[in-house]
């Protein structure tokens, strides 16, 4: 067993305690120095319960000194283990707890806790960063007040809150909101700021500012005015109101995620922030604006409400990513964001349900808690929610809602304490329905149908089952509201959207009065997280395609006709004529939005054919899979070639560029059909699109089309000089080389790529761009001779010393190489191994390796 295991101790749910201690405030001064900041903290403490003081603290903290009421202990009043510090001194009902403690902001390389970025200071301490800055219960239950005194040369000062003081060297800062230490943040640096001013429902007048590095000002403005918008929008839907009277974005190049809520002090990674029309693609401002919204979102369902421990983490997380998603959804379209949700919780959730990181939506149990913001918690936490929703109905869901803010407000909660809530304001006993927060894994829905012509009745029988999980057997029938609706044989809507309600391992449902045999929609708007299989023939979802008002099933249908053709490829079979045909009257269709016909076009990912043909009990050649889609693509091009240009040319933007939805929905169809007749054209429109596009939507697509096409070689230089000093646009390009170069080559690319100078690799962008780039390449990635598994370690290996959580994110590549043929599983096995044999693994990576590798 390798080292790092035998120190890797779980913590458990059922081991929570309360702590025994409340502070009534905490103040904080900070000495910034880059690298040897000193810290003082005071916490007025109060004794709730018995027990130990017992104060978290990172193995880096050099501590000075400790005192009780102004009385300095000594080090025989106090043990310090790997960390944590216990108090033993004799302590009254009510004293001041004073530390002083030393830190190296420009060692920390994990970027939690204080760091550098660019000569900026910052701060990253979700989940367990503070323990890093000062000795603390560092835990979300332990909530307090925050006052922050700031001493530094630097030109801006920042902290949670409202501003207190300012003169020159100094800064005080006031958050009355208590809060848990996750939510603490610091900024100073030189910064420049674009601001604006939002006036709350009730009349409050608010700063806002985006602070962003000199000279990046004119690309900060569609952040602050995405930031406006959700302002407004959850006034408007949630009734929720700011609450201070500043707030504030930093925008920080070096940030090991997208970006963090803290209390009036949001932290973003610039690259959800910097946006301009030669900068930022359609998908990165979509990006920007959902992030904003949900940072912001997080102001209610996070930091008023917060969770009691990290367990309940999908408490504020779900709740939080499915209210951006409702923001994106009013913002844009709705039904466009549906689809795309599903896109993203198929590949990135189920993928992680079907493997051996299957974990429940409230896990359990952890070793290291940054392992678990993972699809699971976030994207399935908030289709629970769009479940329990579904469920009561929007009425009802409002009323829980504003019974959840009203009672927890100030609270550290639980998922028992959201559920209540929902039980109290609707009489409902969801007991079955907390299933969906504590039991892993996908179920499968079975759908059939029995006619009976003579009654005009249509009986739905279903039937479900949960395929184990590691650790979880046996799974119970859950709760699962199935959207369905009814059309007749000429296309009309005869029974409008009903939802059933499934709560039994085998149930019917039936349908009267029918004249004669409807067509089935089935899990309309995607009702629930299961995988739903039926027997339908081509016909039957060419009808569905053709005639389904529920654009949700609509598109599904289009996609399982292109899986089922893609499948019958690969064994050898000619694309499909019907789906052929589906395809060419969708894109003909000038009724359809332009961006749910791109979605339709699409081809499903090499990585879901490749789950989709596990499913179907086969083993998955990646090889073929990559040529089966390249084939069908072109395939689809040449069958449509005219069609494909008319769209093409007919979706062309005059004028200046807008990011608006609408105008992204005719590029991406624009660019939806670029991509298919690069198939056959040799790169022809993409050379022309690439010399002439006025915006990086454009653009970056034309490159990466050009690469596909495999000549992109003066482009790829080109790109490079225009941007080189652009880092945000170099990520970009860093990532699209290894993505869209043809499999056989990817890796070597990468390789060639990683030894360039531009590879700052300690820059977690960069690093993603590059190493993600790879492993999005199915068939590269697991080329049969292991090379992208190889590759793949040595930058894990490279990467955990310095920045665990990077690496131990990036590892979850592995986690599907049980499906892949003896020779693969046997590649990726070796290179499990060697991560695992590495000594001084941290314990993020050796958690997620030791999990992935020990997949049955
Ligand atoms: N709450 C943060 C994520 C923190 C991740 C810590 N490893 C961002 C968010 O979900 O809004
Ligand atoms: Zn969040």
């Amino acid at each position: 067993m390798p080292a790092a295991q035998s120190q890797q101790t779980p913590h458990l749910l059922a081991d929570y305690r309360p702590y025994p201690f409340e502070i009534r405030q905490v103040r904080l001064d900070f000495a910034l120095d880059p690298k040897a900041t000193v810290v003082q903290a005071a916490l007025d403490m109060e004794r709730v319960l018995a027990g130990d003081l017992v104060l978290d603290i990172g193995a880096g903290v050099i501590l000075h000194r400790l005192a009780v009421d102004g009385v300095d202990l000594t080090p025989a009043d106090w043990t310090r283990a790997a960390e944590t510090l216990t108090i033993h001194a004799a302590l009254p009902a009510r004293f001041t707890l004073q530390s002083e403690v030393t830190i190296d902001p420009s060692a920390n390389t994990a970027f939690e806790g204080l760091y550098l970025s660019n000569g900026m200071f910052c701060t990253q301490c979700e989940a367990e960063g503070f323990r890093h800055i000062t000795p603390y219960p560092d835990r979300p239950d332990v909530m307090a007040p925050f006052e922050v005194t700031i001493h530094s040369d630097l030109p801006v000062l920042l902290s949670n809150g409202n501003p207190l003081r300012e003169e020159p060297g100094l800064a005080v800062w006031q958050d009355p909101w208590k809060k848990p230490a996750y939510l603490f943040a610091l900024v100073a640096g030189d910064l420049r700021a674009v601001s604006g001013e939002f006036t709350t429902m009730s009349g409050q007048s608010v700063d806002l500012n985006v602070w962003v590095r000199p000279g990046d000002e004119p690309r900060a403005g569609y952040a602050l005015d995405s930031l406006i918008r959700s302002m407004k929008w959850d006034e408007e839907a949630y009734g929720r109101e700011y609450d201070l009277d500043v707030f504030n974005i930093v925008a920080v190049d070096d940030f090991n995620m997208g970006a963090m809520e803290n209390k009036g002090l949001n932290i973003f990674n610039s690259k959800l922030v910097l946006a301009s029309p030669e900068t930022a693609t359609d998908g990165d401002y979509e990006r920007i604006e959902g992030v904003i919204g949900h940072e912001y979102f997080h102001n209610w369902t996070g930091n008023r409400i917060t969770c009691r421990d990290w367990f309940q983490l999908c408490l504020k997380e779900g709740l939080t990513v499915f209210r951006d998603q409702q923001f994106t959804a009013d913002m844009r379209s709705a039904p466009v964001k549906r689809i795309n949700d599903v896109l993203t919780l198929r590949a990135r959730q189920f993928r992680e349900d079907q493997g051996p990181l299957a974990h429940p939506v409230r896990p359990e149990s952890y070793i290291e808690i940054n392992n678990f913001y993972t699809a699971t918690v976030y994207e399935k936490g908030a289709e629970v929610i769009g479940m329990l929703k579904t469920l009561i109905g929007d009425d009802s869901y409002r009323r829980a809602l504003d019974l959840y803010f009203d009672r927890h407000d100030g609270d550290a909660a639980t998922i028992e304490d959201w559920l209540k809530v929902f039980e109290d304001a609707t009489g409902r006993d969801l007991t079955q329905f907390k299933r969906w927060y504590t039991d892993a894994g996908t179920p499968i829905l079975t759908m059939t149908e029995d006619w009976d012509a003579d009654a005009g009745r249509l009986t739905l029988r279903f039937t479900q089952s949960t395929p184990p999980t590691p650790g979880q057997q046996d799974k119970p029938a859950r709760v699962i509201p199935i959207a369905v609706g009814l059309l007749s044989p000429n296309g009309d809507e005869v029974v409008p959207t009903t939802v059933l309600e499934m709560t039994e391992a085998a149930q019917d449902f039936t349908f009267d009065g029918l004249a004669t045999r409807p067509m089935v929609s089935a899990l309309r708007g995607f009702s629930a997280p299961v995988v739903l299989k039926r027997d339908l023939s081509a016909s039957d979802r060419a009808f569905l395609l053709a005639h389904d008002t529920d654009p949700f099933a609509r598109w599904e249908a289009a996609r399982e006709l292109a899986r089922d053709t893609l499948l019958a490829m690969i064994r050898g079979a000619a694309p499909d004529a019907e789906y052929l045909a589906a395809i060419g009257r969708l894109l003909a269709d000038p009724a359809l939005d332009p961006a749910y016909r791109a979605l339709c076009l699409k081809l499903p990912a090499e990585e879901e054919i490749a789950t989709a043909v596990s499913d179907a009990g086969g083993v998955p050649d990646p090889d073929a899979i990559h040529a089966a889609r390249e084939a069908l693509a072109s395939e689809i091009a040449r069958s449509h070639q005219s069609a494909l240009e008319a769209v093409y040319q007919d979706s062309v933007l005059t004028g200046s560029f807008s990011p608006d939805a609408d105008s992204a929905g005719k590029r991406s169809l624009r660019l939806a059909a670029l991509g298919l007749l690069n198939h056959i054209d040799g790169g022809e429109h993409a050379a022309a699109l690439y010399a002439s596009a006025n915006n990086m939507t454009e653009r970056a697509a034309a490159l990466a089309a050009l690469i596909a096409a495999g000549r992109g070689d003066t482009e790829v230089k080109a790109f490079y000089n225009e941007f080189k000093n652009v880092r945000l646009v170099i990520d970009m390009w860093f990532m699209l080389q290894p993505l869209n170069t043809e499999p056989a080559q990817a890796v070597a690319v990468a390789r060639g790529l990683a030894a360039h100078p531009d590879f700052d690799w300690k820059n977690p962008n960069r690093f993603r761009a590059l190493i993600g780039g790879l492993t999005a390449n199915h068939a590269a990635f697991h080329a049969a001779d292991g090379s992208g598994y190889d590759f793949l370690a040595d930058w894990l290996l490279k990467m955990d010393p310095l920045n665990p959580q990077i690496a131990a994110r990036m590892s979850s590549a592995f986690d599907s190489w049980r499906k892949y043929d003896p020779a693969r599983q046997e590649k990726a096995r070796a290179a499990l191994d060697r991560i695992l044999a590495t000594p001084k693994l941290s314990k993020n990576l050796s958690e997620m390796v030791t999990r992935i590798r020990n997949a049955a």
